[in-house]
């Protein structure tokens, strides 16, 4: 496994190419902006990792950073209602800092694999 993302000396779990977007920042709406994302999970941090080509606005307005990370424990997982997004294949994960995360894949198998990682990820990972 690649160990290029962060500098945990955890390995990394799981890790593919996915669609993301935020919807929700600290409670508060954001502006939907899709776009591809290495992302890796490792121990019960999500990490996502600017795709090549990737602009300034990765990962919604003024975002300039290779990597976005999500603390996963006391979140939530679930399918995305429709209301969420018109894509097929998409999971809604909510975390403790109020950050809200749309993730999706047209590979059916493989979302499937990260809805499973990351329900299995926040009910052993708990949150102090
Ligand atoms: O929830 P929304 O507003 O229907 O989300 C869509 C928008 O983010 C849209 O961009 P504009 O705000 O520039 O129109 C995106 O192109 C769409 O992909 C978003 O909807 P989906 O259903 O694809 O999540």
């Amino acid at each position: 496994e690649s160990q290029s993302a962060g500098e945990s000396s955890e390995p990394s779990e799981k890790s593919s190419d996915l669609n993301v977007t935020k919807i929700t920042e600290h409670g508060k709406k954001v502006r939907k902006n899709w776009a591809s994302s290495w992302t890796v999970l490792r121990g019960s941090t999500l990490i996502f990792a600017k795709g090549q080509g990737g602009g300034t606005s990765w990962f919604g307005g003024g975002q300039s950073l290779p990597e976005f990370t999500v603390d996963l424990r006391g979140g939530s997982v679930e399918w995305a209602s429709k209301d969420k997004s018109s894509k097929k294949h998409v999971l809604e994960v909510k975390t403790r800092q109020g950050t809200e995360l749309l993730i999706q894949s047209d590979n059916d198998s493989l979302i499937n694999e990260w809805h499973q990682k990351l329900q299995e990820t926040i009910s052993t990972h708990a949150w102090e």
